[in-house]
């Protein structure tokens, strides 16, 4: 099938009001949008329409780019990725779309013409935060990087009406608040109604006889909800190409059920419209175990159900055959959240489409792979059978089928192991019985791959030890990326104006190869002196916010130290906090103490209903009010905690950072990714060896690394010998003193037991071990503020930070997912 839309557009031109770029031709097309899209007069118009004015102009600069790749799908020779995900945290588009399409400095000049600043409209954007965390964001690069290569992709989720909660710090204590960020409209997606599908729910199976007198199963559902679509182009960087995001939103089938209407029921036929329209309303924060959230379940197979749908709709329109699905498409799943696609396409092919049992599953292996992300237990999706089955009967016969002929390839393989079988078995039998979606993933995935290179081993020797025994050849690692977009050219605007006089800008979508030309400049002072002069223009900016989000004034020639993530035990804010008493003990001891002084900067969100992460953003708040305070402390120490740490104020918090703390238990943290973004801002890591930290610092070299604590086996070996952490404690007057402090109720006078809960944690068991590796923190710590008073050194190392950063670039990633994975040739 040959597109020749392209052909149907006048070619466009600098000045064209709808696709040129120059200055006139934007400021025309916002003038042209406040009219014909807003029906506003300019002198009458808001902020929020100006913003949407300028979003609509710079969507028509895609449109264009559109058609390349609606023609890209089209092409029956080009294979496409469908990427499922349950998350994609975008972060703001506007200013993105304003590098990669090249129009960032016209656009401004455009806006101030109309007497506006590009400042206050990029400001004005909800980001969608259809995200928790590192998986999300993860998605997002990934697109960012699928469309720069030129890699046909359609990366399909749901479209929560909220995302993310958003946070407030009241108090100290974390207040969540929904995140309406659909309440103003939302001019970047384009809604399809006419690519809308239908996914059933619950009911029941039966046998009949279908036209030809074969025996079949079909699915007599109880329920039957709508999938609408709505696409987001994702443009590429300086290229005529885009991705396209498509997200699902739940409807009624109908809007008023009819024959509930007319004898009288009113109120039930909306009811029916309620419960359709929640499937896809909120994200789910992840936090407790999932077991008998059925809305969840729901949510998954939701999305999982439109996609496959899609996909199979875009097959059969290129004129192929069904028996060659997977030559059209590779679908990556991204975790085990869509990982019910396994059996929705065994059940479209076998069931609606009477393709044989045994070609459905060859298509079923081709097309499919999985990432893990995660190695902690509680994370990993089980679904307990009744509930499932209940949901969705006939996917949990498929399962059942799946699993006993897998099971018996596994007896032919190790005949009468059934031990092997049942740790392999898609059914966990122990207990309550249920579904490991993990298992059903690694059964039907051709490829298996951790995020990271110490993950992916680790995988293959825990949590799914036993699949790589049998089918060694699925695992392969990919270690994740970022994109040098965003998280450098649009966040860090000065760094990369530095680099472009230096290098030039090929770096942006060269970064490996490019990069890595910085490195000789470290020697060179003038350099050195602009590099300074960048970070300390950072430091400033964050300082100024600051201040206008949390009333503190920082200092922006103290060591800004930053630690922002998600809030979670494994990843250690409380021995960074461990870290700060300790240091405002010395003061304390010594109030004429020459120390560098630091400032402290913490972010992220705790899961609603996880107490204990909820517990350590008090803890910092409560010691950071305390210090703050304190006379003696005079400007050496400042903690603050930035409320609703999301990507719009990662922007702003990872070009200031100069250390970045990556400090999780070892073997706890799968890869990270802010750890990344960090370091290509020119932060220096002060990091464990666990997840991609170690890979960054073998790339950056070991001596402009900040190591410390103990390695997966020493973790290992200790939890074999028997831990006892109150053993650290006693044995060590520092620590001893610190945590003393925090049981005395110090920081917490107006509730001294506060932190008995956290404190007694840590001695009586410390799951993850701060008591293990307090010392060496400390004594790394204390290398870092001795280092940090040579600051040609400590330049010297972030330039060599920088430039060796060039493996985590996400356009790697995807090179190799397109080599290794997907069997997929690079576009453009
Ligand atoms: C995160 C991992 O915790 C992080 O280490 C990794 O960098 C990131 O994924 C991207 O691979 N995991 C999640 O965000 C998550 O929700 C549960 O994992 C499945």
């Amino acid at each position: 099938m040959k597109l020749e839309a392209k052909e149907d557009f006048p070619p466009a031109t600098e000045n064209d009001a709808r696709s040129g770029n120059s200055v006139a031709a934007i400021r025309k097309s916002i003038l042209d949008h406040i009219h014909f899209s807003q029906a506003r007069l300019p002198v009458m118009a808001t902020c929020n329409d100006w913003y949407v004015a300028l979003a609509y102009t710079v969507r028509d600069r895609m449109f264009g780019h559109w058609m390349n790749v609606v023609q890209a799908i089209a092409d029956p020779q080009r294979k496409i990725v469908g990427y499922l995900s349950a998350e994609f945290l975008m972060g703001p588009h506007l200013g993105n779309a304003l590098i990669n399409l090249g129009i960032h400095d016209n656009t401004r000049a455009a806006v101030a013409q109309l007497g506006l600043n590009l400042d206050d409209l990029l400001a004005q954007e909800e980001e969608p935060g259809l995200g928790n965390g590192g998986l999300g964001r993860l998605a997002a690069c990934y697109m960012d990087s699928l469309a720069t290569l030129g890699v046909p992709a359609l990366g399909y989720g749901i479209r929560y009406e909220f995302g993310i909660f958003s946070q407030e710090i009241r108090d100290g204590r974390q207040v969540e608040k929904t995140d309406k960020w659909l309440r103003l409209g939302n001019p970047w997606e384009i809604h399809r109604p006419e690519l809308s599908c239908t996914v059933n729910f619950g009911g029941r199976t039966e046998w009949f006889h279908d036209e030809r007198g074969r025996l079949r199963i079909r699915w007599i559902p109880n329920r039957v909800i709508k999938g609408v679509p709505y696409d987001t182009p994702i443009p590429a960087f300086r290229k005529d190409f885009i991705g396209i995001l498509r997200l699902w939103k739940s409807e009624a089938v109908e809007s008023f059920d009819f024959q509930a209407f007319n004898v009288g029921d009113y109120y039930k036929a909306v009811d029916e419209k309620v419960v359709s329209e929640t499937v896809s309303k909120v994200l789910y924060p992840n936090d407790e175990p999932e077991i008998g959230k059925t809305l969840r379940l729901a949510q998954q197979y939701f999305f999982v159900s439109c996609a496959l749908q899609d996909m199979i709709r875009v097959h059969l329109i290129r004129g192929k055959a069904l028996d060659t699905f997977h030559e059209s498409f590779a679908v990556q799943l991204n975790d085990t959240h869509p990982a019910i696609a396994v059996a929705e396409l065994m059940r479209l092919l076998v069931d609606e489409h009477d393709m044989d049992w045994c070609e459905a599953w060859t298509i079923t292996r081709n097309v499919f792979s999985y990432t893990n992300h995660t190695l902690l237990s509680e994370a990993l999706e089980k679904w307990p059978l009744p509930f499932f089955g209940h949901l969705l009967p006939r996917h949990l016969e498929i399962i059942y089928e799946i699993n006993h002929r897998f099971l018996e390839e596994v007896r032919r393989h190790a005949p009468g192991d059934d031990g092997l079988a049942s740790r392999l078995s898609i059914i966990d039998e122990g207990g309550q019985k249920s579904i490991r979606m993990a298992h059903l993933a690694s059964v039907a995935g051709h490829r298996i791959n951790g995020v990271a290179e110490l993950h992916t081993k680790l995988l293959s020797r825990t949590v799914l030890r036993d699949f790589h025994a049998i089918y060694p050849d699925r695992f392969v690692n990919v270690t994740n990326g970022v994109t040098p977009r965003r998280w450098m050219v649009l966040s860090n605007p000065k760094l990369a104006g530095l680099l472009e006089s230096a290098i030039g800008d090929r770096w942006i979508c060269r970064f490996e190869e490019e990069i890595e030309k910085i490195a000789p400049l470290a020697d060179d002072p003038a350099f050195r002196n602009h590099w300074r002069e960048v970070k300390r223009g950072n430091k400033a900016d964050l300082a100024g916010l600051i201040h206008e989000r949390t009333g503190n004034t920082v200092d922006p020639d103290t060591l800004f130290d930053v630690q922002v993530k998600r809030i979670h035990e494994y990843k250690r804010q409380h021995l960074n906090v461990l870290h700060i008493v300790t240091l405002y003990n010395r003061i304390r001891r010594n109030p004429n103490l020459d120390i560098t002084p630091r400032t402290f900067i913490f972010g992220g969100k705790a899961a609603p209903g996880y107490a204990m992460a909820k517990l350590i953003i008090k803890l910092i708040n409560d010691v950071g009010a305390v210090v703050n305070r304190d006379p003696d402390v005079a400007g050496r120490l400042k903690v603050v905690f930035f409320p609703n740490f999301n990507v719009k104020n990662g922007q702003m918090i990872y070009p200031a950072a100069e250390l970045s703390e990556q400090i999780s238990t070892a073997g706890k943290e799968a890869s990270g990714t802010g750890n990344m973004k960090f370091s290509m801002n020119g932060a220096l890591t002060i990091g464990t060896l666990d997840g991609a930290n170690v890979e960054i610092r073998e790339a950056v070299g070991p001596e402009n690394f900040f190591l410390f604590g103990l390695t997966v086996d020493q973790v290992n070996d200790l939890w074999g010998r028997g831990y006892n952490p109150r053993r650290y404690y006693e044995e060590n007057a520092q620590l001893r003193e610190a945590v003393d402090l925090l049981y005395s109720g110090h920081f917490s006078p107006d509730h001294q037991a506060r932190f008995v809960p956290l404190l007694d944690t840590l001695l009586n068991h410390d799951p993850y071990m701060l008591l293990a590796d307090y010392q060496a923190y400390i004594d790394c710590q204390d290398q870092i503020a001795a280092a940090y008073r040579d600051q040609e050194h400590w330049t010297r190392i972030s330039i060599l930070n920088v430039a060796r950063m060039g493996r985590f670039s996400s356009d790697r990633s995807i090179r190799e997912y397109c080599k290794d994975i997907w069997r997929i040739r690079q576009g453009v």
